[in-house]
């Protein structure tokens, strides 16, 4: 399938931007249809999420057992999870497996970031260039670019005055950092802080938590795996992954569930408690209704409440770790081991920075409108420009030099996440108006390469050179995914589901709710239909 013409290394059928759980099938997927693909990654090895973020205590808050892949049942037999929810060095392991089993670190370029990619009507290519000042051209540009890739940090006046060390759970280093006998300071209370604050409380001296928002978190329970189930499972694969890719969430298989309004405070409480102890986000499932009424979600928040007052021991520390001002879910639930109790120790001290801000940073350390805080390090767990900020930090250019930039000026525009009109042969994995961040990673992943693999598949059938997608779908796409967010509770917080983390970002819910089984649906009958949607030319 290989075009004709190639004249050099830097001419190829595919370029794939980014080597993580993405990028990797990408390139597995792309080459088994004798593609000439090219990988580009910034970091100088593969992973993605999972080289960058290795912050202390980050783990994966899905199941080890739900979250690889399921593209080879011999990759499948031959890796064993040994926990619960994984930790970032086993995942980046299995990560480094899969590129050495299947022969792919060859075919990516690493420490290359993509700085430009325009469209050539001509040639009917994407002409690209890398910050290593390097030119490739290619007929398909796939963006395996992630969904919380680009980091955010705090403008703080004076921060670069600071004197001591300053790290970013997002770039943390790949040296071992040690804490011990330091007074630290973790900036942000998303899932990268609370996983990482228990475990910094530990090492160091004094821990100073500066938290702008309390977040829901949930106690993982994590546990090394009983090999006799994990056997089992193992065993059962096949059904265990369509169970998973047919349901709502991917992260579970889904299972009848009463509303919280049908059932007493007893019975609520019961079931509230078991899904608590039994650990992870199945409290958000555990009634039918907690993301579309406000009132049931209220039962399962005061629930939490109720956990973070009994493990608190200082009632006002309690109170100002309980999320109000959102329902519970809208912002990602956490998942933690020791979050709240670790506000028990003597050496932590919480900051609320609504009550007040941080004003400043000095050699010493930071100050907030009532108090100084001498520091040896700061860490950054702000969080990122979710799912555009990593396109939208290109210059990609399309039909008539249009940028996407301007494109997406008022949010994001895509047909089912994959693709944008007036950007031919422009692919995205898990983009925005997709299920993406609202599931399991792994398998939106494998479903969307494989969507962009058929789809190539048939151009080449049909002879087409290029795919893009007509404006009516996309319109139709854009239309769906909004109407469907308003029957929730998520447009009700400020999150960065909805672009609200991210000062001028256009207010908008980026990922699709309708359900991973309903969406996987609706582009498999968009692929029966000969890619609807989809202009395929030659
Ligand atoms: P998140 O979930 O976006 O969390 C970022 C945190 O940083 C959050 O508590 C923010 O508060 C806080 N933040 C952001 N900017 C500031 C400033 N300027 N001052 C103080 N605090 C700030 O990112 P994570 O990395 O923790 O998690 C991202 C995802 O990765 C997670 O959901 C999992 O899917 C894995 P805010 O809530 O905006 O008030």
């Amino acid at each position: 399938m290989s075009s004709e013409g190639a004249t050099n290394d830097h001419d190829v059928d595919a370029v794939i931007v980014g080597a993580g759980f993405a990028g990797i099938y990408a390139l597995y997927r792309l080459r088994a249809m004798s593609l000439r693909v090219q990988g580009l990654e910034a970091a100088e090895d593969v992973g993605g999420t999972w080289y960058w973020n290795r912050y202390p205590g980050a783990r994966c808050d899905v199941e080890s057992m739900s979250y690889s892949y399921s593209f080879s049942p011999e990759l499948e037999r031959e890796w064993m999870w040994t926990e619960r929810y994984a930790s970032q060095p086993e995942i980046l392991r299995y990560l480094q497996h899969v590129v050495d089993r299947f022969a792919l670190r060859s075919l990516i370029r690493f420490r290359t970031r993509l700085t430009q990619a325009h469209w050539d009507a001509a040639s009917g290519q994407w002409q690209l260039r890398t910050d290593t000042g390097e030119s490739l051209t290619a007929r398909f540009l796939v963006m395996a670019t992630g969904c919380l890739s680009e980091p955010r940090l705090p403008a703080i006046p004076g921060i670069e005055r600071f004197a001591g060390r300053i790290y970013q759970t997002s770039r943390w280093p790949r040296e071992e950092v040690d804490f011990t006998g330091q007074r630290v300071a973790v900036i942000g209370t998303g899932s990268s802080g609370i996983q990482s604050i228990p475990v910094i409380a530990r090492q160091t001296a004094h821990l100073t938590v500066f938290q702008r928002t309390p977040n829901f978190s949930v106690p993982a329970h994590n546990a090394p795996l009983d090999p006799r189930a994990r056997q089992s499972l193992m065993e059962n694969y096949p059904p265990f992954r369509r169970s998973l890719r047919e349901s709502f969430t991917s992260l579970m298989p889904d299972s009848e569930q009463p509303s919280a309004l049908a059932l007493t405070a007893e019975e609520r409480e019961r079931r509230y408690r078991a899904a608590w102890d039994e650990g992870g986000i199945r409290l958000l499932f555990c009634i039918s209704d907690a993301i579309i009424s406000k009132p049931a979600n209220d039962t399962l928040a005061s629930f939490v409440h109720e956990r973070i007052r009994e493990t608190v021991k200082d009632p006002e520390i309690a109170v100002r770790l309980m999320p109000r001002d959102y329902p519970l879910g809208t912002k990602r639930l956490c998942v933690d081991t020791d979050y709240y109790a670790t506000f028990n120790r003597s050496n932590v001290t919480l900051v609320d920075l609504r009550a007040t801000p941080i004003v400043s940073a000095s050699a010493q350390g930071l100050a907030t409108s009532a108090a100084e805080f001498p520091l040896d390090s700061i860490v950054f767990a702000t969080g990122f420009d979710a799912m555009t900020g990593a396109l939208l930090a290109l210059d990609i250019r399309g039909l008539g030099g249009r940028r996407l930039a301007d494109a997406w000026h008022d949010g994001p525009r895509t047909y089912l996440g994959v693709a944008t009109s007036g950007f031919p042969n422009l692919f995205m994995i898990t983009g925005p108006g997709s299920p993406s961040v609202l599931s399991n990673m792994v398998i939106s992943i494998e479903q969307h390469v494989d969507f962009i693999a058929d789809l190539i598949a048939k151009m080449h059938e049909r002879g087409a050179s290029t795919a893009e997608v007509q404006s009516p779908a996309e319109q139709g796409w854009v239309e769906h995914v909004a109407e469907v967010a308003e029957t929730t509770l998520f447009p009700q917080a400020n999150s960065w589901y909805m672009g609200a983390n991210v000062p001028g970002k256009p207010r908008v819910f980026l990922p699709y709710v309708g359900g991973v089984g309903a969406f996987r649906k609706q582009c498999h009958d968009i692929a029966a239909a000969g890619y609807a949607g989809f202009d395929l030319r030659r």
